[in-house]
């Protein structure tokens, strides 16, 4: 398995209710290395953008209302397989579904305000990374 690497986002409600810590010691505990890291807000259009995969959802507006609703912290997390490892961290996209002892059942408040993002496979974390990182912030 290569060393990957994964876009990992601490969406505001866990920002705004002081977990940024939390997630990051639990993200370096499972053995990935956080290789860049940012705060930022997202305006509604950098939200959209990002989101333009469920842009047909249901849950599209909400989502990026709320994700563009507060500061949030995007990072680079490296590790061999770091996409699946951190998925398996953060636990099923409802907290309520989600394994005790993952991040989404520890922390999230519910399906839209779950605490935190990954990508979902290598193509993904290829253009998501880019979406918030330039090469010079990638050493
Ligand atoms: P994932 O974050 O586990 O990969 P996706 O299906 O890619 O889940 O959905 C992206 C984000 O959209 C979720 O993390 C969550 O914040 C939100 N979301 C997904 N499904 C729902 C839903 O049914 N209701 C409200 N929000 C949802
Ligand atoms: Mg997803």
């Amino acid at each position: 398995m290569a060393v990957e690497r994964t876009l990992a986002i601490i969406k505001p409600d866990a920002v705004s209710r002081g977990l940024t810590g939390d997630i990051l010691r639990r993200l370096e505990a499972a053995g990935l290395t956080i290789v860049a890291l940012k705060r930022l807000r997202l305006t509604r259009e950098q939200a959209r953008a990002f989101y333009a995969v469920h842009r047909e959802r249901p849950f599209f507006d909400s989502l990026t209302d709320y994700m563009s609703s507060g500061p949030i912290v995007a990072l680079v997390a490296e590790a061999e397989d770091a996409i699946r490892r951190w998925r398996e961290l953060m636990g099923n996209t409802d907290p309520q579904e989600a394994a005790p002892g993952t991040i989404r059942r520890d922390l999230g408040l519910d399906k839209e305000k779950n605490a935190v993002h990954g990508s979902d496979g290598p193509e993904t974390a290829a253009t998501e990374i880019p979406f918030f990182f330039s090469a010079l912030e990638l050493n």
